[in-house]
């Protein structure tokens, strides 16, 4: 009934949205291993390969062109912090799913990125609607601190999932941990659940 009077207060619109051990953060902490690449435009690709009927390889100006898609999301970090709303804008992993047709025998996905970072899904969760291929944030180029000029958005599953400066996607019949998973992350990472650790 408070809902007749006045809008929801802002407390009530998060109530529920938190996952259990996080807290919130109105800033965009940056995270990762190693530095941040330089990166050429010219010479980028986006390659697709592995457990797929049509493997693809795209420059920049042809990821450009594929179909938009923009996502609101949270961000669920493993280091505690979250994050609401974020606003991110790319290509929907749906469209391009469609144009490298997974084999029947595909299960798992491998994001390959520059300097070697990888993180693997199950083909399942790479297949959800709302995971995206994102160049835009608040409908401004990704930073490049965080990810430009493309990064993988996987809202679902705790932020290092969603690989920045990715260059790639490798589709397989196993499972093969990524470069955090082998150091001991859970190899799901489902913030509700506390995936944090594999040892947990
Ligand atoms: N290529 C690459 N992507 C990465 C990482 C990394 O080290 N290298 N770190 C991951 C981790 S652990 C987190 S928490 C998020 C952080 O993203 P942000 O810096 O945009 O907040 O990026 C993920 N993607
Ligand atoms: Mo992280």
């Amino acid at each position: 009934m408070d809902r007749l009077f006045g809008r929801p207060r802002p407390s009530d619109e998060r109530k529920g949205r938190l996952p259990p051990g996080q807290y919130l953060t109105e800033k965009w902490p940056v995270l990762h291993y190693g530095s941040v690449p330089h990166v050429d435009l010219a010479t980028w690709d986006f390659t697709v390969w592995g457990e797929v009927e049509r493997p693809l390889t795209l420059t920049w100006e042809e990821f450009r062109a594929l179909p938009r898609r923009r996502v609101r999301c949270d961000i669920h970090c493993v280091t505690r912090w979250s994050k609401l709303d974020a606003e991110f804008e790319g290509v929907a992993m749906r469209t391009i799913l469609d144009l490298v047709r997974p084999t029947p025998a595909a299960r798992f996905v491998v994001a390959q990125c520059e300097q070697g970072y990888t993180t693997n899904l199950p083909l399942d969760a790479l297949s959800d609607d709302d995971v995206l291929l994102a160049d835009t944030y608040g409908r401004e180029p990704l930073e490049p601190d965080h990810g430009w000029p493309l990064r993988l958005v996987v809202p679902k599953r705790y932020f290092w999932k969603s690989a920045k400066w990715i260059r790639g996607l490798q589709f397989l019949d196993h499972d093969l941990p990524g470069f955090w998973e082998r150091y001991g992350y859970h190899n799901e990472g489902d913030p509700w659940l506390e995936q944090r650790f594999s040892d947990e």
